[in-house]
């Protein structure tokens, strides 16, 4: 039985995609402008939930299935870097309206819940690397993938031998 666990609710590429990401990612970037993340760790955060108890955990869990949020397309277009958290990411130069939905009833579940929520905007983002603290050349454009999102999941974010994995612990369907 656990007590707390380090949770946040995202939206997973399908796994062709996701290959397709860390094939683009070994050409686009140097070797050295940072550490990349493991293909089946490539996520959206919709919602950050940090360290939750298992019973607020289960409340969560039933405020987010009673969301009604159609499917939508992602197309990621854009990539960036932020040196501060030393991150290279790959996003959308235009979110669309139900990505912004989710996240918004999202995180306001989230904050209702005691979940402290950053004031910073929103920025939907896949990271791509992590200690990228050095300036980094980023490509002149991605492929620009159309990704059609039909569920969103709560994953738990656990750290075994050195490494961290993301456990997925329940997904929601999104239907029209
Ligand atoms: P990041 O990829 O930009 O670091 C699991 O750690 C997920 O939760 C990651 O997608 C991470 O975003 C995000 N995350 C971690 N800490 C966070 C915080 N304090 N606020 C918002 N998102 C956070």
């Amino acid at each position: 039985m656990t007590i707390s666990q380090r949770l946040f609710f995202a939206l997973t590429p399908p796994e062709n995609v996701q290959q397709e990401i860390i094939q683009w990612r070994a050409r686009s970037f140097a070797p050295e402008a940072g550490r990349p993340i493991a293909a089946a760790n490539l996520h959206l955060t919709l919602a950050f939930l940090g360290e939750v108890s298992d019973a607020k955990a289960a409340a969560l869990q039933k405020l987010a299935g009673r969301i009604t949020q159609p499917p939508f397309t992602l197309k990621l277009d854009d990539a960036g870097h932020w040196p501060r958290p030393g991150v290279v990411w790959l996003g959308c130069r235009r979110s669309p309206r139900g990505l912004l939905q989710l996240a918004g009833m999202l995180r306001a579940q989230a904050a209702r819940s005691g979940c402290y929520q950053s004031p910073q905007p929103f920025h939907p983002h896949i990271t791509l690397l992590r200690g990228a603290d050095r300036p980094v050349m980023l490509p002149a454009a991605t492929p620009g993938w159309e990704v059609s999102f039909d569920h969103f999941s709560l994953y738990a974010s656990v750290h075994e031998r050195g490494r961290t994995r993301y456990h997925p612990l329940a997904h929601w369907p999104m239907s029209a």
